[in-house]
């Protein structure tokens, strides 16, 4: 089976949210560090177009968004389970309100000019305003609008607070018991708080939070080895994409197999990825595209938060 390739940069929040999947499973992958700003021009190579961060590739197969890469990483290794048994739609939704509300709050906290501007101190002037206007246009286009930082301020406490008592008065280490792709999902967050000397102390304050904040990060990350996006790009030239499994196939309405079609993020980051709508099940689709260099490319994409449109 071809190695896992993940395509991603130390810094980021979702980024850690695979690395700590991938340390769950206790899997071995190969680490591509990307740029964290367009262009990309490998990884927008090997995606069509998708730009996020991170990317994980398999040979010629590419999953994007970490609430995939979690389901692919799941089929690599079922034990342990990122999604218990009897608890699968409660894991995976309170994933994405972390994913997105709990995100929304942490972005709006750390691009506050007194947090960002230390940040980026120790890049040329000019680099740090092309890092902002990246993240600007970032969030153009789609549904999710930036929260501002006086809102994140005012809500956060109550977000918090429950977490806390919640996780003061559960039975077991994790949220919903077993640990899961919920504790995952919002420890990133956490993480991306805790990276900044003036937000730590929102995780540190909170006792239960802070032990539980411990015991997932004590997921590590797995082992990795570096490997250069030229390698990466060649194992993918190399591979051929995965068979389908067709038993699963849940048609999207409106789109014969076969039909030419965009595929795009809704929330931000909206860049669309052209290609042929070969397979759709309950949680993903799957486009192949032809790459004049790479040859044949199938990117897979959640189901949730993606837009399928027809393209003439
Ligand atoms: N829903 C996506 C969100 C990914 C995301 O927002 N990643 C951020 C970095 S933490 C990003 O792509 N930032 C812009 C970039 O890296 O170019 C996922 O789960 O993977």
């Amino acid at each position: 089976m071809s190695e896992l390739i993940l395509h991603h940069y130390w810094q980021s929040p979702f980024a850690e949210k695979a690395r700590l999947l991938l340390g769950f499973k206790g899997l071995a992958w190969r680490s591509v560090i990307i740029p964290r700003m367009l262009p990309k021009p490998e990884l927008t190579a090997l995606t069509g177009g998708y730009r996020k961060t991170p990317v994980l590739q398999v040979g010629a197969d590419v999953y994007c968004d970490t609430a995939l890469i979690a389901r692919r990483l799941e089929q690599q290794k079922a034990v342990p389970a990122l999604f218990p048994e009897g608890q699968e739609a409660v894991v995976a939704t309170f994933a994405g309100w972390a994913d997105s509300v709990m995100f929304q709050h942490a972005v709006a906290l750390m691009f506050q000019p007194e947090i960002m501007g230390p940040r980026l101190a120790s890049l040329p002037p000019e680099q740090a305003q092309a890092f902002l206007d990246d993240r600007k246009a970032l969030f153009s286009g789609g549904n999710q609008t930036r929260l501002t930082p006086e809102q994140a301020r005012q809500q956060l406490p109550t977000l918090l607070a429950r977490l806390e008592t919640q996780l003061q008065r559960s039975q077991g280490d994790y949220l919903f018991g077993a640990p899961s792709v919920a504790d995952i999902a919002l420890a990133h967050n956490l993480w991306f708080l805790k990276s900044t000397p003036q937000l730590a102390p929102l995780v540190d304050e909170r006792p239960a939070i802070a032990a539980w904040f411990a015991r997932v990060l004590g997921f590590g990350h797995g082992t990795h080895e570096e490997l250069s996006a030229e390698q990466a790009l060649e194992i993918a030239q190399k591979a051929e994409p995965v068979a389908l499994a067709r038993e699963r196939a849940l048609p999207v309405e409106g789109f014969a197999w076969g039909a030419r079609v965009s595929v795009a993020a809704t929330d931000y980051g909206v860049d669309p990825v052209v290609g042929e709508l070969v397979h759709a099940d309950a949680e993903s689709l799957v486009i192949r595209r032809q790459d004049e260099r790479l040859g044949a490319i199938q990117v897979h994409f959640p189901r949730l938060n993606f837009r399928v449109s027809a393209v003439e």
